[in-house]
């Protein structure tokens, strides 16, 4: 039974609007952080939690659910904002963001936070992770699916690549990966740090069934879940998202070294202003 699967929902566009303000409005209680990721994986994020994915947002602990692990800590920002959209965190909680003692650590914890299930901070171990989650469910029978989300400066870990040859050795057709090619990482842009083109034909070449769209086009990036998920090939499954740091808010679009900004405090009115005027109806 698909308990929270909103197949052809209208609205994933207004989760998107409501995951992008969520994480404005968390990032105003720091005045600073991986805004410009959270804007940019915002569409990503909407369709994995409002129409690919399966959970119960009052038991985000239940076996049957489909697992989603952040391998970039970082983004546990945007993470938190679409958790507190799908019901799981409660919306209160969002102005503890990054307060000891908060449920909302500013790197993901997984004993923290409800529905965060493996915690961050040390870059490149998501997928590995991925693989062995997704290798115990077959092992057990299940038909839950594993859902990550890694980001391009992790291409560089030789470790994601290690996971990336096993996913495709244990036929992992249950492993559905996500990696933002923003184009950017802390020391400038991503492919002038170390270049991972052609990053299609590489990961195909390792096995894999691999798709590329634009990760803003909330269209494309439905259509492309909905391929991962009934693709009939016994491999594992990556979808290369292009996407714009600062997504939605055009002033922040344009702001160059948006690794981790810091925005004043007259700015978070603007910026919410600006995600309105260019809110899809
Ligand atoms: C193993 C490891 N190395 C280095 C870091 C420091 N670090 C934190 S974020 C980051 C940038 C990683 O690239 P990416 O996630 O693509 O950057 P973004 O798109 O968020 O700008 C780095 C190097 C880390 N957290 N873990
Ligand atoms: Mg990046």
């Amino acid at each position: 039974m698909e308990t929270k699967t909103l197949a052809n929902a209208p609205g994933i566009a207004e989760r998107a609007y409501h995951i992008r303000r969520n994480a404005l409005r968390m990032g105003e209680v720091q005045g600073q952080g991986y805004i410009a990721q959270a804007l940019d994986i915002a569409d990503v994020l909407a369709a994995a939690y409002f129409h690919a994915m399966r959970y119960r947002p009052e038991n985000p602990a239940w076996e049957g659910r489909d697992r989603f692990l952040l391998s970039n800590g970082h983004y546990a920002i945007a993470l938190y904002a679409a958790l507190i959209e799908a019901g799981i965190v409660p919306e209160a909680e969002l102005e503890t963001y990054g307060f000891d003692e908060s449920r909302l650590p500013m790197s993901g914890m997984a004993a923290y936070t409800p529905g965060m299930e493996m915690s961050g901070g040390s870059l490149g171990l998501g997928l590995s992770i991925a693989v062995g989650r997704a290798l115990g469910l077959k092992r057990k029978g299940s038909d839950a699916r594993v859902y990550t989300l890694f980001s391009d400066g992790e291409l560089d870990e030789g470790s994601v690549w290690e996971a990336i040859m096993s996913a495709s050795h244990f036929k992992l057709d249950n492993l559905i990966a996500i990696v933002d090619v923003n184009n950017q990482q802390a020391d400038g842009p991503s492919t002038q740090m170390l270049a991972f083109e052609p990053l299609v034909d590489k990961l195909k070449a390792f096995g894999w069934f691999v798709q590329r769209v634009d990760g803003n086009d909330l269209d494309a990036v439905v259509a492309a879940f909905d391929a991962a998920k009934y693709h009939a090939e016994p491999k594992p499954r990556i979808i290369v998202a292009d996407t714009l740091m600062g997504k939605g808010v055009s002033f922040l679009e344009r702001r160059e070294k948006n690794h981790f900004i810091r925005v004043e405090q007259h700015e978070w009115q603007l910026a919410i202003k600006a995600l309105d005027s260019g809110r899809q109806a």
